[in-house]
């Protein structure tokens, strides 16, 4: 598996120095250039973005590795129907195992792998049809045809109706079991039920011989290769945008969802597809609610507020958070607590690299804010009023996938340092959050962009707060 892993970043080289080309230095931005700007495909004009068929290759061939025998199927998301499931018809997103393997957007398809001689993986795509009079609508769609496999860099692409057929041959072929995803997203999928309790494909398959193929794929998932760290990278600086925006926005009198709405803006501006989790936007006793993201108050002078947001791109999500005064300093109490959080977050990053747990590091903050609380949180350290957990793996998933005794951090993991102090009584929240990648020998910060010591945030909303289209 390490080999493959190692394989899957040298192929993407390329993209990676594509990406990095792309993002221009870090401080002197165009910001007329969306960062998330994109060659179209010629096939699916609007819709399609270029995929790296050797690295969904590299991936294919490490999951077939990592189970050893058997067939792998793996499904889309389905399409929802505008009439029936709900108001837009543009609220698509793939799922996240289809995804990894095949870096296509097409809803309702299968994806089919089996070995064939030796170490070769036969990759079958299975899509339906083409259908003009749909298409009208709702644009093109990949048809089961040589379109559809070049760009997944699979052998074939075929109906769906071809489904049964090509799973019932690969088992007759190569013996199962069949691995298939089982999780939250699908176990209420018609399919599983016609998998696990129906005797189907070809009638070779039967129920006992399913294996769920996500322990497998989420274990490859939790070190990122060249490719899903450019979408990581990506993901960070349309973040890191909005948080700039709503430093320009931000002012005594605004709403949260006035902010909400100015961040949310500048996501899309620079080419987000959606957010990658509800913004969080809580100021002043709202600020102490950690997933608080109703955004209706109305922001005031001596107020802090938690901005706690993450925009998605190309599947994969950011997750960043900047605490700032609605008035443009902290006051003596909120900056002691501020640069406290900010220590705490310091001591976790410096204290990372390969070998080290998340569970470590945490101990780690919670150690700093004991010893450094001094008398900021009366008879108690400040510890007790740190009430999450310090790190979360951060991907396609903004709680990105964690298997059990994988623990110990590897270089290409990405994860966030996210310290928090809530003292309860005092309508006071301070937490901040950033990005991280694992190197070879510690740790590079994605989100070094987004101002976070309480000089550069004051300096930034003195200098900045001229905003001529803001509210
Ligand atoms: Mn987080």
């Amino acid at each position: 598996m390490r080999v493959a892993v190692l394989a899957v970043c040298a192929s993407a080289a390329s993209l990676a120095a594509q990406a990095t080309g792309d993002s221009g230095g870090a401080g002197a931005r165009d910001t007329a250039v969306p960062l998330g700007r994109y060659a179209p495909v010629a096939a699916l004009p609007g819709m399609g973005r270029p995929v790296d068929t050797a690295v969904v290759g590299a991936r294919r061939r490490a999951v077939l590795a990592s189970v050893g025998r058997g067939v792998v199927l793996v499904p889309a998301a389905h399409a929802r129907d505008l009439e029936r499931d709900y108001l837009q018809d543009n609220d698509f997103r793939q799922a996240n195992t289809f995804f990894y393997l095949t870096g296509q957007e097409t809803a309702g398809a299968w994806l089919v792998l089996s070995r064939r001689g030796g170490d070769t993986v036969d990759a079958t795509l299975l899509v339906s049809p083409r259908n003009p009079a749909a298409e009208r609508w709702t644009g093109l769609r990949l048809g089961p045809d040589s379109t559809a496999a070049a760009l997944a860099g699979v052998r074939r692409a075929l109906p769906l109706d071809s489904l049964d057929a090509v799973v019932g041959q690969a088992l007759r072929r190569g013996g199962g079991p069949l691995h298939v995803p089982l999780d939250r997203t699908t176990e209420r999928e018609p399919w599983v039920r016609v998998l696990l309790h129906e005797s189907r494909f070809g009638g070779v398959f039967v129920g006992a011989d399913t294996r769920n193929l996500r322990p497998v794929v989420d274990s490859l998932r939790m070190v990122k290769d060249a490719d899903e760290i450019a979408r990581l990278r990506r993901a960070v600086e349309i973040t890191v945008e909005g948080h700039l925006a709503a430093l320009r926005a931000l002012r005594p009198g605004l709403w949260e969802y006035q902010l909400e709405a100015v961040i949310e803006g500048a996501f899309r501006w620079h080419g987000a597809d959606r957010v990658g989790f509800p913004s969080i936007v809580g100021s002043g006793p709202n600020s102490t609610t950690l997933h608080y993201d109703v955004n209706r108050r109305q922001m005031l002078e001596g107020d802090l507020v938690v901005i706690d947001i993450g925009a998605e791109w190309g599947q994969y999500t950011a997750d960043i958070t900047r605490t700032l005064p609605v008035g443009g300093r902290f006051s003596a109490r909120q900056r002691a607590v501020y640069e406290l959080v900010l220590g705490a977050q310091q001591a976790a990053f410096e204290a990372t690299r390969p070998g080290v747990t998340l569970a470590e590091l945490h101990r780690i903050a919670v150690d700093y804010l004991r010893a450094h609380s001094g008398s900021l949180c009366g008879e108690h350290t400040c510890d007790r009023y740190c009430v999450h957990g310090l790190s979360h793996h951060l991907g396609m998933d903004v709680h990105d996938v964690a298997v059990p005794g994988r623990g110990r951090l590897e270089p290409g993991m990405v994860f966030t340092i996210e310290p928090g102090v809530y003292p309860p009584a005092e309508r006071l929240g301070v937490r901040i959050e950033d990005d991280v990648l694992v190197t070879a020998t510690g740790a590079e910060w994605l989100s070094a962009r987004a101002p976070r010591s309480p000089e550069e945030i004051e300096r930034v909303l003195k200098g900045l707060r001229s905003c001529p289209s803001c509210p």
